[in-house]
């Protein structure tokens, strides 16, 4: 068996892969699965890859209890329906064995890295997860559907790991892959208590949401505690376009926590969305004005491609009300390449490149690192 995890933006080389593997190992099952795997998405995209036989199975959600079930069964050569969380192929069409996320992150065993040579990698670090789900709805986040609901696991729990990983890999720092740290302030606090209590000499970064709860000395003993860089979904320097997105947060917080970190040695990485719809001129500017506001802080900034628009996103039932050109249905008009324009004309993928390109070129001007 071989596994995939789809990425949106790695559809179409995993579609390559995947029929790669088919013509050179017939046997071998293919089981998709990530953060893109959805009976719409797969019925969109991959309904010919599945019908073809290429795809045996993908996994909904969480594959941890999913895909062990499944490899029990086809061991014995059972009937896979009644694992649940599974899509697979059927009369032409896809069917579905229900989703399930897990409900106990407690009870993930602890990951076994040991067939990972560490040396071959630029820095000995071991990712990890506080939580899975995020507390915020920005409308374009394909997390809010995915992960459904925030969760985190039990503070000792994460650094037991953390210190297993220490002692058996010899890592001195760890990444955090949830989709925010500060999902739970009283959460991250305890953590970074229990790292300083212990005396864990380790690094550590992760994604943050800007927040009034990130206060200054939260911000001072996770740098105590080892925390070097956080990743920040701003997406906006303008009020609008993030109220726009119900991303939840107001941009004088991000001031705060900017500045808390700069004090703090931590450093700030944003990104940022360029071409949300209801992106003004004025708007733009002010993502610019705050980039350049806070450069001394900001270490690093990820420009992104633009707003992608897709089926399946919480954003793309409301895309007509927020002016995105649409038919009748409301089903969003997309170009030969996948992409969206303004019906009043006054964005499309032109006006997004050209943006990206002032951005970059703003931030080049500035000597600021960006990707
Ligand atoms: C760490 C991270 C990165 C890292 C490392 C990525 C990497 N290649 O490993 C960096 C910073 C490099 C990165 C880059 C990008 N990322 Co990123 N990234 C993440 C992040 C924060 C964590 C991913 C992770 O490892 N989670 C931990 C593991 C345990 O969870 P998981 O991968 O989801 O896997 C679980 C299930 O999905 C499922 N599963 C996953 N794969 C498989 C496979 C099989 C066979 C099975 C059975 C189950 C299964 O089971 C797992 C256990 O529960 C997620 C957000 C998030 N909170 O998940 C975004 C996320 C995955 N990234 C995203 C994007 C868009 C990107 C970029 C395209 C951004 C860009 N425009 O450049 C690039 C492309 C990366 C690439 N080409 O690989 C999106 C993907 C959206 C989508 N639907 O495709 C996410 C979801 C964030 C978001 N909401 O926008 N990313
Ligand atoms: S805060 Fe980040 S992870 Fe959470 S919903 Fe918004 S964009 Fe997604």
């Amino acid at each position: 068996m071989v596994g995939f995890t789809v990425y949106d933006t790695a559809l179409y080389p995993t579609v390559f892969a995947i029929s790669m593997n088919k013509e050179f190992l017939p046997h071998v099952k293919v089981v998709l699965g990530g953060p893109s795997m959805s009976l719409d998405y797969c019925q969109t995209h991959l309904l010919k890859e599945f019908k073809a036989g290429l795809i045996d199975v993908a996994v909904l959600k969480e594959g941890e209890i999913t895909l062990v079930e499944l490899v029990k069964k086809w061991r014995v050569d059972e009937n896979i329906n009644e694992v649940t969380g599974l899509l697979m192929p059927k009369q032409g069409s896809i069917v579905s064995t229900g989703s399930r996320i897990l409900a106990n992150l407690n009870e993930t065993p602890m990951p076994d890295f040991s067939d990972l040579n560490l040396n071959n990698y630029r820095y000995k670090a071991i990712p990890t997860l506080m939580s899975k789900g995020c507390v915020a709805q920005c409308i374009f986040c394909s997390e809010v559907t995915y992960w459904e609901r925030f969760r985190f696991r039990d503070t000792d729990l994460i650094l037991e790991e953390i210190k297993n990983h220490v002692a058996e890999y010899n890592i001195n720092h760890v990444m955090f892959l949830d989709s925010l740290i500060n999902g739970h302030h009283r959460h991250l606090e305890e953590l970074v208590g229990l790292i300083l209590d212990d005396g864990l000499k380790i690094s550590f970064n992760g994604n943050a949401r800007v927040s009034n709860r990130l206060t200054k000395s939260l911000i001072e003993q996770m740098s105590a505690a080892g925390c070097s860089d956080l990743v920040f979904g701003l997406e906006s320097g303008s009020q609008k376009v993030s109220d726009l997105m119900k991303k939840g947060i107001k941009l004088e917080w991000a001031d705060e926590n900017f500045k808390d970190c700069f004090k703090n040695n931590i450093g700030v990485i944003l990104n940022i969305i360029i071409g949300y719809p209801g992106e003004s001129e004025e708007d733009f500017q002010q993502t610019l004005d705050l980039i350049d506001r806070y450069k001394k802080c900001i270490t690093h900034v990820n420009v992104g491609n633009g707003l992608a628009i897709y089926k399946g996103m919480s954003l793309y039932p409301i895309a007509a009300k927020l002016g995105v050109a649409s038919d009748e249905q409301g089903e969003v008009i997309f170009d030969e390449n996948e992409n969206w324009s303004m019906a009043d004309g006054s964005s499309d993928i032109n006006t997004r490149r050209l943006r990206i390109s002032r951005l970059r070129n703003f931030l080049a001007s500035k000597n600021m690192n960006y990707s």
